[in-house]
């Protein structure tokens, strides 16, 4: 979630109509807009997520994740590494780690993630640094590997998200999925009953 949301929608308003749909974790996003103004959001979302009692995730900015008393933060590969962000962070605080190969997914474990976020699986054209999909493959992998909770991430929507899981994932992360439907409050809600479903049915 962005500070700048699509269409006519507020990031604040897209959060909470996801949020009501049933989404269970929500990630700040934010690459560009200045700090300032992502403080500023974050602690509207932040609220938000309290009220829904949903975790509070900020992505790469961990200075922004203790200001705001985030519930976590996400890291990738050229972020702070994780066992960084845990001695800022402390023992209590989520810290995730974004791998798209076997080597990342070692460093990841190795810096102590609580979760690895795994993608991209599918093409997107939301993160155009993103790289070639992967698959469902390296979840797989890893999940042989590790009992560490994984997140799908990259193309992911209500149709193919049961993929996603039955390779192993615990859960998936999308933006476009919510964030470019008309509805996001019922984007959020049919996709996070088909991840229901799929972890039911595994
Ligand atoms: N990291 C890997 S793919 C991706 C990120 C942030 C973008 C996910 O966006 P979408 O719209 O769900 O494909
Ligand atoms: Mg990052």
């Amino acid at each position: 979630m962005g500070v700048e949301a699509a269409g006519h929608r507020t990031a604040l308003q897209m959060a909470q109509e996801a949020l009501a749909g049933g989404v269970t974790m929500l990630q700040l996003r934010e690459k560009h807009a200045q700090l300032k103004q992502v403080m500023e959001q974050g602690k509207q979302l932040r609220d938000l997520c309290r009220e829904f009692s949903v975790p509070f995730i900020v992505n790469d900015r961990i200075d922004v994740a203790l200001l705001l008393d985030a519930d976590g933060v996400h890291v990738g590969q050229d972020d702070l590494p994780g066992l960084a962000a845990r001695r800022l962070l402390g023992d209590d605080k989520i810290i995730g780690i974004s791998a798209g190969t076997m080597e990342e997914a070692e460093w990841a474990m190795e810096n102590g993630a609580d979760y690895l976020g795994v993608g991209p699986i599918f093409s997107t054209s939301t993160k155009p640094d993103a790289g070639e999909a992967i698959g469902t493959g390296l979840i797989r992998d890893i999940a042989a590997r590790w009992d560490v909770p994984l997140v799908g991430i990259g193309g992911i929507n209500h149709n193919n998200a049961s993929q996603v899981i039955a390779a192993g994932a615990h859960g998936v992360a999308v933006v476009s999925a919510i964030t470019q439907q008309h509805d996001p409050r019922n984007a959020g809600y049919t996709l996070a009953e088909n991840v229901r479903i799929a972890l039911y049915n595994r």
